[in-house]
């Protein structure tokens, strides 16, 4: 066999050795990567179905074989150990196989959301110096295609793009499968950074999120445990694939480790989830609130036989109690309540809890290895019961951010706490109760908007002289964006409505979800009594004309 080395990637935090040795000793971290995780079940179950999308259907050895071909293809590009790869796909059938021939090669998919755009694309391809770009040719009306030739053209790293068609079918995926077969062997280290991901984020730009093999699996083994996943589950995805949530809590890792079926959408509306679920027999599926309360609300579930659903899983922002009291008997499925972050602690309710419990909590952390510290202000720690910053610290939770020391230095404790900026507080038996935030992040219906980063983008028009964005409170997203804009003396102020200013951020590649929902045009922006401009005040405001 040969020797594989630690892969050294500079401004990767590396556990310290003291936990790593804990960790293993443990069991929490076992001697696995990715590729041996899913190969393990491609061995086990050749001849069952692992993933559909439409009317593509993969078994597991057809799976395994797309793989170690798309990896052959990469290779023949050159790219290898350690190589950053930006994916920036939806949920197609080839997501799966294209991750894993990267995890083949031990290189590094940078897993961007369909929902970026050529801000945060941009940056991402710079930020991680990727050697590679995978998209679609379109996607929700952008054309990707172009910004792959920008990129390439300007990029000093990136060298391949490799562009799907906008079904995520043919295309240069063609040329790629060309190539023969590797044969499947060990290329990385669970040491190794296996991907990256993108934080929701506070400042300007997101953050970037290094997972190692063996700290991703364990979560993803002990989500499997929580979440009752066996080969029998047949599990709809409709958030996107490169969410921790729908990744790895259990996600489509939980599901393919274990010899289920997954099944791909692309939209998780009431008519196309539960045309899915009736045709499928889909046992589980995980969702943000939003789409859980247009689930309940609408008539269409008469129309369709859900009967098969057993879990629905909810996640991502705060579930109110309740819309979690009616999904039992609406929509005939257990509950399970799941609170997460992509820095790595994920909780869940127990599917055999009781009813109070399933509705009013977030569930316990996934693993026993996890700590949690629930401080005040003062970095005391609260009594039981009482609410309080929430700090975790795990074999599933990274140490750092990469390639950023100074937001290292605020979000983790030199101890290596991360700290999440929830507030929660602890019921009985290490439950949490998720009751607000303090950092500066708005939750848009499970997706996370940094303000600072839309506040940058508005500071550059040029009828804006100063701007706060805020989340302000919404019945069914939980929040929603407002700007509010100090106009430029002399300004037009046509430019700057919800439409104009919605085309500017357009214009600037920023990502839909993002975009403010309601502007609101002021003198001057009220101040604490330290002269900071008052965020609490701007998001109780009466809403003014858009
Ligand atoms: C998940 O991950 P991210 O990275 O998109 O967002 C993390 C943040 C948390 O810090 C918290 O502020 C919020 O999203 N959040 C919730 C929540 N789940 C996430 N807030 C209240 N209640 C919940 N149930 O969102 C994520 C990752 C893995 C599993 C599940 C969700």
């Amino acid at each position: 066999m040969t020797r594989v080395d630690p892969l050294v990637l500079d401004g990767f935090v590396p556990y310290p050795e003291e936990f790593a040795v804990r960790y293993r000793n443990q069991g929490y971290w076992i001697d696995q990567t990715h590729s041996e995780f899913l190969f393990q079940s491609i061995e086990r179950n050749p001849e069952k179905v692992a993933i559909v999308a439409g009317d593509i259907q993969l078994t597991y050895a057809e799976l395994g074989d797309r793989i170690l071909r798309l990896a052959a293809g990469f290779q023949h590009l050159g790219i290898g150990r350690g190589d950053r790869v930006v994916l920036h796909l939806p949920n197609v059938a080839d997501y799966v196989p294209l991750v894993f021939a990267l995890y083949e090669l031990g290189a590094i998919p940078v897993l961007a959301l369909a929902a970026h755009q050529r801000h945060e694309i941009e940056y991402i391809v710079d930020f991680t110096q990727a050697r590679a770009y995978v998209t679609v040719e379109r996607h929700n009306g952008n054309d990707l295609a172009a910004l792959a030739e920008d990129m390439k053209a300007s990029s000093s790293t990136l060298e391949h793009t490799i562009i799907l068609a906008p079904d995520g079918r043919g295309g240069d995926l063609d040329g790629l499968l060309s190539h023969g077969a590797l044969t499947h062997r060990r290329r990385s280290l669970p040491s190794d950074v296996a991907f990256v991901q993108l934080s929701g984020g506070t400042t300007g730009r997101p953050k970037v999120i290094p997972h190692t093999h063996e700290a991703n699996l364990t979560s993803v083994r002990s989500a499997v445990r929580h979440c009752g996943i066996t080969s029998g589950t047949i599990q709809l995805i409709v958030l996107p694939l490169s969410h921790s949530f729908a990744m790895r809590s259990p996600g489509y890792l939980g599901v393919l480790g274990s010899g289920g079926t997954v099944v791909l959408s692309q939209n998780g509306s009431p008519d196309a989830a539960f045309s899915l679920i009736q045709k499928h027999r889909i046992t589980d599926v995980s969702v943000v609130p939003p789409l859980a309360l247009a689930w309940l609300n609408t008539s269409l579930k008469s129309d369709f036989d859900l009967t098969s659903l057993r879990v629905l899983r909810v996640g991502g922002a705060k579930f109110s109690a309740t819309a979690a009291r009616r999904v039992r008997s609406e929509l005939g499925a257990t509950l399970q309540q799941s609170f997460g972050m992509a820095e790595g602690l994920a909780t869940f309710t127990n599917l055999d809890d009781a009813e109070e419990a399933i509705t009013s909590y977030q569930g316990r952390p996934n693993s026993d290895g996890d700590e949690v510290r629930i401080i005040d202000d003062e970095g005391n720690e609260v009594a039981r019961g009482e609410s309080g910053h929430l700090l975790t610290r795990g074999p599933s939770t990274i140490r750092g951010y990469y390639r950023a020391d100074q937001d290292n230095a605020e979000c983790f404790t030199p101890d290596g706490y991360y700290v999440t900026g929830d507030i929660v507080c602890e019921r009985a038996d290490r439950y949490l109760e998720v009751v607000g935030r303090s950092k500066d992040q708005i939750n848009r219906g499970g997706e996370k908007v940094a303000p600072e980063e839309v506040e940058n983008l508005l500071l550059s028009h040029e009828g804006v002289h100063d701007v706060s964005v805020v989340g302000i409170a919404d019945d069914v997203l939980g929040e929603r964006v407002k700007a509010l804009i100090v106009p430029r003396p002399g300004s037009d102020a046509q430019d700057l409505t919800l439409v104009g200013l919605r085309k500017f951020l357009r214009g600037r590649g920023l990502a839909a979800y993002k975009m403010p929902d309601v502007v609101e045009l002021v003198e001057e922006f009220q101040k604490t009594s330290v002269g900071k401009i008052s965020k609490r005040s701007q998001r109780e405001s009466v809403v003014g004309p858009a």
